[in-house]
């Protein structure tokens, strides 16, 4: 296939070239070169940009691209070295350069890395906002791809007819997981998809042939079923506006992906501390006789232009580099206090992404529980409110491994698919980075999606998702948010193992921008999973296995408009000696333990954010506080909770503030080893006696 890409193109030379305003793409490269220069050669030594790529010999072809994304509802992520594509998506110069200065406004008002950036672009293709590691681009990109087709199909959204996503990455990005991932979700499901590789053949110093073998991705990637393949010089004027011409109508028009894959040289080191003391001297040469500037230049005077207009270009270029430059430098840098906010949605709407940002209106709810009915189990209960929010809300879709027919290994899917189709409950590949970098492309595309991970251990390999999508409004400084609700089943059930059973719920604590749940039965999981459903900002809902079924979890239904908001910890039994806190399963451990005892017992329901208020009022009162979880003693939850008793309650406690966990072991297999290590009902009762008693 890349043959046949090659020899497509020789076909191609006789075909009448494509339309594209070089005027305009020769001006913008000279920008975008202007600022490099200007970059280089004065902010970086002056210190005021602390990171610069070079985007020199990648930049005409990435301006060609950008100036293809006319539909309203193409959508384009990139990496560090494609801000000549969003100079051409229409990113003003100077909001460029005060980023890369980090000083107020701009992409993310000085806190993201100013080379990454995120473009909300009213009027045209937003830039997805990009992340600083390598691959993180391609899962969100076939997110929106996927959306298109949902907005499309699903919605009846005839605007989004003829769009596609494209991303953006270098030739040593084809090597990570996220390239791959999203390969197989855009080939399986033919989504609009296009894939650019900008092939420069190095990885900061590795070559390619580290990267794919024989380091041509084309050429490896031939027999991909459903992948159309365009493969040549990104350097030649002519070549690259029909590739690329012939790339982006192919998606358009099929609706399924095509790879774009261009050879480009990086004239400049991969950063400007690097010095590329590892390129044979032949090679820095050899890529200099490549340099697209001067053949741009040569087809433009083929074309009718003469050397003074080109002349004029190139100065209009450079004095609107140097205008936007003393702009940017007039700017300040935001006040250091201002960095806390937007972590969440604080009532100031995003720009884009979620459902919010769409019309989307939350019905009306009550906070209280209204039961009704026999008590059902958390499954059911979980269930029914996903069937009634998808019944309402056609922006709610749920997808996931084995979430289709088979209605999810635990059962909690059942049927719904079956009820509302596969566009809106499907099964996905094996790829956990696949399914939440998807979701993250879904939610800022205005759906709300419902990612499900099957097991709490398998959520790892999204790891760099899950931290990207939570910090996302932040960095951005509120121009984009992602809100989602991730469902993920752990902990121990009738055995355990390192891989099934381990909670681990304080790493989601430590990725800025996440609600968690950790819901122990059946009525708090229906108002929780409610209020993230009809929220704003990404949500883990935590589902316990041992309680998906428990008989003391089982609850009446609360209502169809019950929410429960975060933050709000439930007392569920009241005393004047000891003050027990808990979630999730060892909730109903400690009401058996203290039964016979004057305690407080408070399920803390959600733990970002966390009832400090209802903790300290209790502790304050009964004196003492006896921290329980399942998750590993040394750095788990229970520490956080210690140590703000410790800090606000001091003077208040008549015994140390203790705690019982598992051991900082991986879960156990055998019942006997795996009661042994979870907290018992007898190790909490035994603890809370030796405090009642101190
Ligand atoms: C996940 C991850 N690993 C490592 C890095 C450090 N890193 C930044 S750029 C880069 C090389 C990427 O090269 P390529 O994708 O070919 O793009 P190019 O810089 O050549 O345009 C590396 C290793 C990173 N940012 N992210």
């Amino acid at each position: 296939m890349a043959e046949q890409a090659f020899a497509d193109r020789a076909a191609d030379a006789d075909a009448p070239e494509p339309d594209f305003d070089w005027k305009r793409i020769a001006y913008l490269v000279q920008v975008s070169r202007a600022m490099d220069k200007l970059e280089e050669e004065r902010l970086v030594p002056e210190r005021k940009v602390l990171y610069q790529f070079s985007a020199r010999g990648h930049d005409m072809a990435q301006v060609m691209l950008g100036s293809r994304l006319t539909h309203r509802r193409d959508a384009t992520c990139g990496y560090y070295r494609s801000r000549p594509l969003l100079l051409s998506l229409g990113v003003p110069i100077e909001d460029a350069l005060a980023s890369g200065m980090g000083r107020e406004g701009g992409y993310s008002d000085g806190r993201d890395i100013g080379v990454v950036f995120n473009y909300p672009n009213s009027g045209g293709a937003p830039a997805l906002p990009m992340s600083g590691g390598v691959g993180a681009q391609y899962t969100p990109t076939a997110g929106w791809a996927q959306a298109i087709r949902y907005h499309r199909n699903v919605l009846g959204d005839r605007a989004y007819e003829g769009a596609i996503a494209v991303v953006l990455g270098g030739d040593a990005s084809c090597a990570t997981g996220g390239f791959w991932a999203s390969l197989t979700i855009a080939t399986t499901q033919k989504l609009p998809m296009l894939f650019y590789v900008e092939d420069n053949q190095y990885g900061i110093s590795v070559p390619c042939t580290y990267q794919t073998p024989g380091a041509d991705i084309s050429k490896n990637l031939a027999s991909f079923t459903g992948l159309a393949i365009f493969a040549g010089d990104g350097t030649e004027p002519a070549e690259a506006a029909r590739l690329i011409d012939r790339a982006v109508a192919h998606v358009r028009a099929e609706g399924g992906p095509a790879l774009l894959h261009l050879r480009v040289p990086r004239l400049q080191g991969h950063s400007f501390q690097d010095t590329q003391a590892y390129k044979p001297e032949e090679v820095v040469r050899e890529e200099w006789l490549r340099d697209p500037l001067p053949k741009l230049k040569a087809h433009l005077l083929g074309l009718g232009v003469d050397e003074a207009e080109w002349d004029r270009i190139e100065a209009e270029a450079q004095s609107a580099v140097e205008e936007a430059r003393a702009a940017a430098e007039a700017r300040g840098v935001s006040r250091p206090e201002n960095v806390l906010d937007h972590v969440f949605y604080e009532g100031e709407m995003q720009q884009l992404g979620g459902q919010w940002t769409k019309g989307y209106r939350a019905p009306p709810s009550h906070e209280e529980p209204k039961p009704e009915g026999q008590r059902i189990n958390m499954v059911t209960a979980i269930r029914r409110t996903l069937d009634q929010e998808l019944a309402i809300n056609p922006r709610v879709l749920l997808f996931g491994e084995d979430i289709g027919p088979k209605g999810g290994v635990h059962a909690v899917t059942l049927g719904l698919q079956e009820k509302y189709g596969e566009g809106r409950v499907f099964d996905t590949s094996l790829n956990e980075e696949g399914i939440i970098g998807r979701a993250v492309g879904m939610a800022l595309a205005g759906l709300m999606p419902v990612p499900e991970i099957q097991f709490r251990k398998y959520a790892e390999p999204a790891t760099e998702q899950i931290n990207d999508c939570g910090t996302m409004r932040w960095r951005t400084a509120n121009r984009f948010a992602a809100p989602m609700v991730l469902r993920i089943p752990g902990g121990f059930f009738k055995c355990g193992d390192p891989w099934h059973s381990q909670t681990n719920e304080v790493q989601f604590v430590h990725n800025p921008g996440w609600l968690v749940a950790v819901p122990s039965n059946a009525e708090d999981a229906v108002g929780l999973l409610r209020a993230g459903l009809r929220g704003n900002d990404p949500v883990i809902f935590f589902e316990h296995r041992a309680m998906l079924d428990d008989s003391w979890a089982r609850r009446p239904w609360p209502g169809d408009a019950y929410v429960l908001p975060f933050g709000r910890a439930k007392k569920t039994r009241s005393g004047d000696d000891i003050t027990l806190v808990t979630w999730g399963a060892m909730v109903p451990r400690c009401e058996e333990a203290a039964k016979d005892v004057s305690a407080d017992v408070i399920d803390l329901r959600t733990l970002v954010p966390w009832d400090r208020e209802a903790v300290l009022e209790s502790v304050r009162r009964t004196r003492r506080c006896l921290i329980v979880h399942e998750d590993l003693r040394t750095g788990g939850f229970g520490a956080e909770i210690a140590a703000v008793v410790a800090d606000e309650a001091f003077l208040d406690l008549d015994a140390p503030v203790a705690r019982v966990t598992m051991p900082d072991i991986p879960s156990p297999h055998n019942p006997v080893l795996l009661n042994w290590a979870v907290p018992s009902v007898e190790r909490i009762r035994a603890k809370i006696d030796e405090l009642v008693g101190f």
